[in-house]
């Protein structure tokens, strides 16, 4: 007997569907650094938030645990070609950044780490529930070679952009390259554009 159900899809196709061009899946949580860990103790950390005309905001480790989190289930997709589905955060939204800065913010920011790494991302795909800075993985403090105590997370570009160890933002009024884009990737990172090098 045939079963004929045009509704159904599989996992297989489902997973394909999720799966940028180019890119296979992992079960691992591979590590990718330029750079040594840096040691970054969440004791003494700070969040440094410049604007473009150079006004200044900090957020303690204790003001920015007192900013409302929330949980992000969401697949990551880096340039090498890993993706990894359903990984589990749990962050500050830029959003709630946003709202709790005193001034207003500017099209461009770039994220400056411990160690020097930086990344552009435009405010644009920051905002509207696409970009957090993450303090939480799988449930447990985020892991120091993954950008422990907190990094940026923007699932839906390549994961050069979310930048770890995360120290801090500065808002622009033009786009600028970071560090990955200073030697060739492409200034945006689009996955599903294959947005690689530029
Ligand atoms: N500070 C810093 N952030 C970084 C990187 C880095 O080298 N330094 N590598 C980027 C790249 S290329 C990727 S794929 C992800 C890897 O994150 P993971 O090590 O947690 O998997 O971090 C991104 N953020
Ligand atoms: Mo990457």
């Amino acid at each position: 007997m045939a079963i004929v159900n045009r509704g159904f899809v599989g996992r297989r196709d489902r997973d394909a569907r999720r799966l940028p061009p180019g890119q296979y899946t992992t079960l691992d949580f591979p590590v990718l650094s330029s750079e040594p860990t840096p040691a970054v103790a969440s004791a003494g950390w700070m969040l440094a938030v410049q604007s473009a005309d150079h006004k200044a905001a900090t957020f303690t480790w204790e003001q920015f645990q007192d900013l409302p989190h929330e949980d992000v289930t969401t697949d990551i997709h880096c340039v090498t070609r890993w993706s990894k589905f359903d990984t589990r955060w749990r962050g500050v939204s830029f959003d709630t950044l946003l709202r709790a800065l005193p001034w207003e913010p500017a099209p461009f920011v770039m994220a400056h780490c411990h160690g020097g790494y930086t990344a552009n991302v435009p405010l644009a795909d920051l905002v509207d529930g696409r970009g957090w800075i993450a303090d939480t993985y799988d449930g447990e403090p985020l892991a120091a070679e993954h950008g422990g105590p907190a990094r940026l997370l923007v699932p839906h570009l390549y994961f050069w952009k979310s930048a770890k160890w995360v120290r801090r933002l500065r808002f622009m009024a033009e786009d600028a390259p970071g560090f990955w884009e200073e030697r060739g990737y492409h200034m945006y990172g689009d996955p599903w554009r294959e947005q690689r090098y530029s």
